[in-house]
């Protein structure tokens, strides 16, 4: 059994759903509560040392850092493929793919909120306006790539789903909590619904997922 160290409202997390879900696979979710600090717990930093989420246990292997375990699972589950069949075409959308997970989402995490608010003494209202400039400002550039570039279909790439809606839906997600207004991003706004039109992607939903509940 495939299990899957999760939390609802990870991104990264997140990710990893929705291409288990597309491709069929059945897994098993364990949820650690990051707001009660549970990935910090000596148990999960056994699995895996950096104390994030998510990673995927297959078998005796643990997977962490969802790109890798993305790849991963488009390369041992083809069906249906998550990159597209051209050299430039992969690396469009790896591109687009780490403009969030590498360039956006790591700025706009739990860990970056705690050290501005802990550390540096950032009220709420400033580690808001932090998320909304670091997010507002990788879609706007995002926006106009999308809208100019004729590899845009459906979906960030052409008419099926690749990984790089699968950075884009939760990112949306988080704009959204975050209070980004999405009215001018028409082209992210149409993937993004696009994509909601697909029960993988609303079931990975983190209001379709287990909650932790708290005594
Ligand atoms: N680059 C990592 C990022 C993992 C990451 O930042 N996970 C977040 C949840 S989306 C986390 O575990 N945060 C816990 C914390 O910040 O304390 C990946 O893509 O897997």
């Amino acid at each position: 059994m495939i299990v899957l160290h999760d939390f609802h409202r990870s991104s990264a997390s997140f990710r990893i759903r929705i291409a288990l879900k597309l491709k069929g696979i059945d897994y098993r979710a364990v949820v650690h509560d990051l707001d009660a600090g549970a990935h910090r717990s000596p148990q999960y930093l056994e699995i895996n040392r950096q104390g994030l989420l998510p990673a995927l246990e297959i078998g005796e292997q643990v997977l962490t850092q969802s790109a890798a375990i993305l790849e991963h699972l488009d390369a041992t589950y083809p069906d249906p493929p998550l990159l597209p069949n051209t050299t430039r075409g992969r690396a469009r959308v790896r591109a687009l793919f780490q403009m969030i997970a590498s360039d956006t989402h790591p700025l706009t995490g739990m860990r970056v909120a705690r050290y501005l608010k802990g550390s540096l003494g950032c009220d709420d209202a400033t580690v808001g306006r932090w998320k909304r400039h670091w997010i507002t400002e990788t879609f706007t550039v995002l926006e106009t790539m999308l809208a100019a570039d004729p590899a845009t279909g459906q979906f960030c790439h052409g008419d099926r789903p690749s990984l790089a809606d699968i950075a884009l839906v939760p990112q949306v997600v988080s704009a959204r909590a975050a209070g980004v207004a999405l009215e001018p991003f028409p082209s992210i706004s149409r993937i993004f619904e696009r994509c909601m039109h697909i029960e993988a992607f609303r079931s990975a939903h983190p209001d379709s997922c287990a909650i932790p509940t708290h005594a």
